[in-house]
């Protein structure tokens, strides 16, 4: 047998070899999530997979998810109201009671982050998972909503992006229920309340 031959097939399979173990370990290198959930910590990615409907919202910070079986749930929690469909929210002040509060108090804890701006969804027609915004976001991967969104409810008006950092922006003044109208299904990477072009 030639030894040349053999080390010369061996260096070739050995490299290839690393490459695909490195290609393996690369895949499977997501970032755990962490989000609370009925007052325990929870895996988002478990979550997610075995609640159709999911929803999470971030009024704690950015990043930091609260997570309900239900969005009924997630919408009572956050003091907010749906209109007459899913495609309509009403939070904070302007839910309570009809009536709006106008005291100094009231309008200066409002904030610039005060209210839920828009609802990222899984699916068309304001279904399935769905990720409550307070804040802006320039990787969804960071909530494991990246490529995802295939419906948008918003609040205030709200861009989202095709791209990481704000890159390539689609302006929202109104709540869409099918994205593949505008050619933006399973593409959103980053989102930020107001308009950007
Ligand atoms: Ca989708």
């Amino acid at each position: 047998m030639d030894k040349t031959k053999n080390k010369k097939r061996l260096i070739p399979a050995l490299v290839v070899t690393c490459i695909l173990v490195l290609i393996l370990v690369a895949a499977t290198d997501e970032k755990t999530i962490i989000v609370s959930y009925y007052g325990e910590e929870a895996n988002l990615r478990q979550l997610e997979s075995n609640i159709k409907t999911l929803s999470c919202d971030d009024h704690i910070g950015k990043g930091i998810l609260t997570c309900y079986n239900t969005f009924e749930e997630m919408l009572q929690a956050n003091n907010c109201k749906i209109g007459s469909n899913r495609g309509e929210i009403f939070c904070g002040l302007d839910s309570l009671a009809g009536k709006k509060d106008t005291t100094a108090e009231a309008e200066s804890s409002k904030g610039i982050n005060g209210t839920l701006y828009a609802t990222l969804w899984k699916d068309v027609y304001y279904e399935g998972s769905s990720r409550s915004l307070y804040q802006d976001y320039n990787d969804l991967n960071s909530i494991n909503f990246n490529d995802e969104t295939s419906s948008v409810t918003v609040s205030s008006s709200t861009t989202i992006f095709r791209h990481i950092n704000f890159y390539q922006g689609l302006p929202l003044y109104s709540s869409v229920d099918d994205l593949r109208d505008y050619n933006f299904n399973d593409v959103t990477s980053s989102v930020a309340r107001g308009i950007y072009r």
